[in-house]
């Protein structure tokens, strides 16, 4: 295209006759105050929303409260000789039902049934049971249908086919924490002494925890614990406040009294007891390193003087003409412009879209978090022994209610979330949100010497935040005009910091005794596409430097050009982005080629931040429970057998998990035309972050530089910018002479019939906020107010 390159390129045009139209004799000017061209409704009253059908009944929809409590009753009935215990009451020796959810359906059989020829498919629930009543606690998972529970047609078998280890069984070595919390409380009792002294606190205002996961040694069940202060201010400070103390212990087996206390480590001095240790410290020339104490630092209370003009309300956005996309709130399926999708929620990792359509043609089977890393080092053992797998915690029990106008505008439309876990329903009210918003920039522009164009960009968003300990973790699955989706993980809320003491290598120094511990980020997520079909193809166009002689060059060229290839199988799945960004992924369907032969896909590339994987090599701490942290993205073979890249229960063994996501590189052709049935190719690609904490981290990191996205674009898909069918831009025509305005064309779409929108409901009452609410399932009360 031309650009305006100088004098010569703008007489170009001219001469071309590109930009010629007859000028009209009263050139309107765009007034948007005109109330004759506007109609305008003075009460302001917003259009009711438009309303949608899901054209299915959603088969991922969540497990109904009579679900859960049929499902629970029936769990617990001594026909099913589960010999459960209500979880309300049980004791660390007896077995109780931890979650009860949807067990998401086989692809096969939910294509079948979306794209109109088989049944709905029957619906299943995962469970998980806690047994407790052994000397070797565990974890097992329970596949229980059809449901609703039907008796002696509904059956409960080991759900073993997502987990490669072969079983849905783990260890449980969680099942004493209790009894080891009452523990580990008597030995800091009997120290206190020393900890008063050297950190300012003792057993009664401070908690001890450190690695995660556990560590084996020997056959023996290994943890070490740190001294956190609890915080004296009002504020959930607790991970800025490490005291410089270890304990190592050995926790193995059920019965207290075979616990020991191992080591303790203090400045870096390895001590063998309780005894050793004090003797050290009551010894002449005893190094006491620094306290670090709570104070106005850590909270997050206004503090400071305000900025100039600080106190006005900031621009805010407003939607001024009612919600333009439609929501069936109770099939939880959304209609936004050109795109459609399913919601489904799982406990573990929160929301997953499912069913994504753009202009009524699938185009993702499935999309959403698999599992989140943090894994951090440091020379103290905490640190080192560092690096959750959030799923275990769970994503889904910490989507909260989100805060209007702060967390997503007020005009948003917000969805509820339950997770269903021993034997008790909570609800977090408000704790997904939907809206359109403007990005602050257009969508595209272009300016000639006699016109501009431009087109506004706005987005739709889906966005949950679960704050799992001391970290918020914001996701937003954000919808272009120009069918592009981004994926986008953003990080906030207190950092877990380390005590700071021979460890200047592993992160600053950040307050008097505090080091900003580093730590990787690594979200892994699915994205299961299909591209118009499920025989695709995963493309790799490479952008080369090249030296080439031309039939017309008198001397070889240096330039560049590209190079095609495809991922042949999955040992060729393993993929980094390319130095220096030079080559471009999409997964493509060869069996429709466009009309100039091009393959219609979907590229996936970076977006914010810059892509990562997990630093740490064959780490320690997660052993083979993290496979898919070794590359930014991977390509394999859809299987019914391989839905998802982690389990929650991994970090219980990580050297033998549930789920190695390393298995599933079995050399497994993905060309389309080697592919039977449901074949599409899985992306599995991770988001994340290096982070290494500086001051500007307290107190609490910010979500600025805190965020990392991909985005999946439509990439030859359709044979132009399916934006240009958006009303929602203006073309202003002007004199190229006299630069008088000739025309305007806004393409019918009108101002905003409400000109004097209510700005108070943007600033909704925020004492209706509520916190999470539960509601016991098992034993059920069907009159809980009596
Ligand atoms: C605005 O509200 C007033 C008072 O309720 C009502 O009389 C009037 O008809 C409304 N105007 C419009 C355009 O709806
Ligand atoms: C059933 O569980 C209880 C603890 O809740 C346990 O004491 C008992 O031994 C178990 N019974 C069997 C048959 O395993
Ligand atoms: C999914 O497919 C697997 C493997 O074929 C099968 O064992 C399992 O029962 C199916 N799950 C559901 C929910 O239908
Ligand atoms: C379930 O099956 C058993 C044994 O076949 C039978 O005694 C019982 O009546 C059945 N229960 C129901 C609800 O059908
Ligand atoms: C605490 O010290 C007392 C007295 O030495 C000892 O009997 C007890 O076992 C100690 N407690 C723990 C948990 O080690
Ligand atoms: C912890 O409690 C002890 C008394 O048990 C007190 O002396 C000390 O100041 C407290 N430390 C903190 C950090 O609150
Ligand atoms: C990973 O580390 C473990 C323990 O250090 C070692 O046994 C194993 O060989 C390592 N694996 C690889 C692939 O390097
Ligand atoms: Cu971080």
């Amino acid at each position: 295209m031309v650009r305006l390159g100088g004098i010569l390129a703008s007489l170009a045009v001219i001469a071309s006759g590109v930009v010629a139209y007859a000028a009209p004799n009263h050139p309107p000017r765009l007034n948007p105050r005109s109330t004759h061209l506007y109609p305008r409704d003075e009460n302001c009253t917003a259009p009711p929303n438009p309303s949608v059908a899901a054209p299915k009944p959603n088969p991922w929809k969540p497990l109904s409260n009579t679900e859960i409590i049929d499902l629970l009753a029936w769990l617990h009935a001594p026909a099913q000789g589960l010999n459960l215990t209500a979880y309300e009451g049980a004791t660390t020796w007896d077995n109780w039902v931890g979650v009860t959810e949807l067990l998401a359906p086989n692809k096969t059989d939910a294509l079948a049934y979306l794209d109109g020829s088989g049944p709905a498919p029957k619906r299943y629930a995962r469970v998980v049971i806690s047994y407790g009543a052994t000397e070797k606690p565990y974890l097992q998972e329970y596949m229980v249908g059809p449901i609703p529970v039907v008796q002696n047609v509904t059956k409960i078998e080991p759900l073993n086919y997502l987990y490669n280890k072969g079983e849905g069984k783990t260890p449980n070595y969680g099942a004493d924490s209790g009894t080891q919390k009452v523990w580990l409380g008597l030995i800091a009792q009997n120290m206190s002494d020393i900890t008063l002294d050297l950190l300012g606190t003792d057993h009664k205002n401070s908690s001890l925890w450190g690695i995660d996961p556990l560590w084996e040694e020997n056959g023996r069940i290994i943890s070490w614990t740190q001294y956190w202060s609890y915080p004296t201010s009002n504020y959930d400070s607790s991970t800025l406040l490490p005291q410089g103390l270890y304990l190592k212990i050995d926790i193995t087996g059920r019965d207290w009294q075979g616990w020991r206390l191992l080591n303790i480590l203090y400045d870096n001095k390895l001590y063998g007891s309780i005894d050793e240790f004090r003797a050290a410290w009551r010894s002449p020339g005893f190094r006491k390193l620094a306290k670090q104490v709570d104070g106005e630092w850590t909270g997050t209370s206004q503090a400071g003087t305000a900025p100039l003009l600080d106190m006005r309300p900031p621009p805010i956005q407003i939607q001024p003409d009612g919600q333009r996309f439609a929501v069936d709130k109770d099939a939880k399926y959304v209609e936004w412009m050109d795109f459609a999708f399913y919601i489904g929620f799982r406990r573990d990792t929160g929301v997953n879209l499912y069913d994504i359509k753009y202009k009524g043609k699938r185009i993702i089977y499935e999309l959403g978090l698999q599992e989140a890393i943090a894994h951090y080092a440091g020379n103290d053992p905490t640190q080192s022994g560092t690096a959750y797998l959030d799923s275990y915690y769970g994503f889904g029990p910490y989507v909260f209610e989100l805060v209007p106008g702060y967390d997503c505008p007020a005009y948003a439309t917000f969805l509820d979330t339950a997770v269903h876990e021993v034997g008790t329903t909570t609800t977090n009210k408000n704790s997904i949100c939907l809206f359109e918003h403007d990005a602050g920039y257009p969508l595209r522009r272009h300016t000639s010497p006699s016109y501009v164009s431009v087109t506004r960009n706005t987005i739709f968003t889906l966005r949950f935040i679960s704050t799992i300990g001391n970290y918020d973790y914001d996701l937003s699955y954000n919808f272009y005009l120009d069918g592009s989706i981004e994926i986008k993980v953003r990080a906030s809320g207190y950092i877990q910091s380390a005590f700071y003491a021979h460890n200047e290598d592993y992160g600053y120094q950040i307050h008097d005794a505090t080091s900003g511990s580093m730590h990787d980020h690594v979200l892994n997520f699915k994205a299961d596409l299909d591209i118009l079909g499920t025989k695709n193809t995963f493309e790799k166009v490479s952008i080369v430097p090249k030296t080439t002689d031309y039939v017309w060059s008198t001397s070889p060229r240096n330039t560049m050009r590209l190079e095609r290839s495809s991922v042949q199988n999955e040992d060729e799945g393993k993929i980094n982005w390319a130095a220096n960004g030079a080559a471009m992924y999409a997964v493509v369907n060869k069996d429709q080629p466009n009309k100039f032969g091009s393959s219609p896909g979907y590229r996936i590339m970076p977006g914010a931040g810059t892509p990562i994987h997990l630093t740490v090599q064959n780490s320690s701490n997660l052993q083979k429970a993290a496979e898919f942290s070794t590359h930014h993205l991977y390509v394999t073979k859809q299987k019914d057998t391989e839905q998802h890249s982690a389990a929650a229960a991994n970090s219980m063994n990580p050297k033998d998990p549930l789920i190695n996501f390393g298995k599933f590189f079995d050399g497994e052709s993905l060309l389309q035309e080697d592919m039977t049935l449901v074949s599409s190719s899985v992306v599995w690609f991770n988001l994340g972050m290096h982070h290494v904490p500086h001051t500007g981290d307290l107190p609490n990191t910010v979500f600025t530089t805190a965020q990392s996205s991909v985005f999946l674009s439509p990439h030859n898909y359709l044979l132009g910018d399916p934006s240009r069918a958006t009303s929602q831009q203006a073309e202003i025509r002007f004199d190229s002479k006299t630069g008088e305005v000739t025309a305007v064309n806004m393409f019918g779409s009108t101002l905003p019939s409400c000109t004097r929108p209510d700005l108070t409901a943007l600033y909704p009452d925020l004492r209706s906020y509520k916190g999470p609410q539960y509601v016991r399932k098992f034993p059920h009360d069907e009159n809980p107010g009596q």
